[in-house]
């Protein structure tokens, strides 16, 4: 990484230019609960992360081509085709949850998708809707109708966009519910290459970038509980943390279990040995 240039961080991941077509993607092990990262690490995230991410990728891809070329022996990093980003969030709703709930309650619409009267909370959906969103540059992302994120990247873009979003939503939603996870809904990142080929970037169907529930305590009417931050959701409600800046730290017990939950989650889903993975990251492209 000697000759790699930052361009950017994320919250918990870091970007770098490697040369003129490829960028290196690091996931560390911080975590962030109500928008905030916390001061401790959960061993293996990254790792987790990465790993899943890579493993949507190499089933995906006939559905969708997309930015991943290699990964690195850490596990953590990913060496990707440099895109140009498009400039909205493509969030694919399989479940009224988050600012989707929020929304239909008070407008009975989310992103200008009309849906049914007396819908509850994390109830499932007639169909996944594409509910596009403006990246914020500062803050939290914002809900856009249609209309308008068609107005951001031209009509043929958005409509090629929603539907490879539903499609890679559809296939991996069945895929993980058959395994024991509800994905309740994702959020892709495309771009486009040299030849204006749409590409998927980012990371994909990660609990990071996803809402990740177990579907046997699966039960609308009220939030559910998340897959994999949970523990430290309930460590940080008991705590009476105000939910802004600096969070808490976080005891060795809710560390482990949470650490637990994304190897639990990686097992699960790609039915890989997390040791497996952690000594050779290219089992997941099989
Ligand atoms: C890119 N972001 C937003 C890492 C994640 N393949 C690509 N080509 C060009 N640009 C990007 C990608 C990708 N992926 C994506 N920013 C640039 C997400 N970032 C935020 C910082 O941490």
């Amino acid at each position: 990484m000697a000759d790699a240039v930052h361009l950017g961080s994320g919250k918990v991941r870091e970007l770098y230019a490697l040369d003129a077509e490829r960028l290196l993607l690091v996931a560390s092990d911080r975590i962030s609960t109500f928008d905030v990262v916390l001061p401790t690490d959960i061993p293996d995230k990254g790792r987790v992360l990465t790993g899943l991410s890579a493993f949507w990728f190499a089933r995906t891809r006939s559905i969708c081509a997309n930015h991943l070329l290699a990964l690195r022996p850490d596990g953590r990093s990913t060496e990707c085709r440099r895109l140009s980003m498009l400039p909205i969030e493509c969030v694919v709703r399989g479940y009224l949850a988050g600012s989707g709930w929020k929304d239909y309650r008070t407008t009975g619409e989310v992103c200008g998708h009309r849906l049914p009267a007396g819908m509850k909370e994390s109830d499932k959906l007639p169909a996944p809707i594409f509910t596009p969103a403006t990246k914020a540059t500062s803050g939290h992302d914002e809900n856009i109708t249609g209309e308008q994120a068609a107005a951001l990247v031209g009509a043929e873009r958005f409509a090629e966009a929603e539907r490879l979003s539903i499609a890679l939503y559809q296939f991996a939603a069945d895929y993980a519910r058959a395994r024991g996870i509800i994905i309740a809904d994702t959020k892709f990142e495309f771009g486009t290459d040299r030849d204006g080929r749409l590409v998927l970037g980012d990371e994909a169907l990660t609990p990071d970038s996803s809402r990740f529930w177990p579907a046997d305590q699966y039960a609308p009417g009220g939030p559910q509980p998340s897959f994999d931050k949970q523990y430290v959701r309930d460590f940080c409600e008991k705590t009476g943390w105000n939910k802004t800046y600096p969070g808490p730290e976080l005891p060795i017990d809710v560390v482990r279990g949470t650490r637990a939950r994304y190897v639990e989650a990686f097992e699960k889903l790609t039915g890989i040995a997390f040791d497996r993975y952690v000594k050779d990251p290219t089992v997941t492209l099989g």
